[in-house]
């Protein structure tokens, strides 16, 4: 019983530590993708990271190997963060 509850709170962790990170991801459209450069043009929503309202504009991309999962065209969600006075897509996915 005691092991059962052990592992029923670190579910419960589990499950408060991923809806805190999805609450912080920004929508987004890929508007143009540049593999050779890292870099990705999105249409976005407001991004409460960073504190930035709606619009279209280039990131770099913190893992370049994100790009390979997407086209132009794709809605996504993503983080981004202002490292070194640029901006910069950490994480970015497909949404569903
Ligand atoms: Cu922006």
């Amino acid at each position: 019983m005691k092991i059962r509850m052990n592992h029923l709170v670190t579910t419960l962790a589990l499950v408060l530590s991923a809806s805190a990170a999805l609450a912080q991801s920004a929508e987004g459209e890929v508007r143009k993708i540049d593999r050779a450069q890292s870099k990705i043009t999105l249409k976005h929503g407001e991004i409460k990271s960073v504190d930035m309202p709606p619009m279209t504009m280039v990131f770099r991309v913190k893992d370049p190997k994100e790009l390979d999962a997407l086209a132009v065209g794709d809605k996504v969600k993503f983080d981004a963060a202002k490292i070194d006075g640029q901006y910069v897509v950490t994480v970015i996915k497909k949404a569903p």
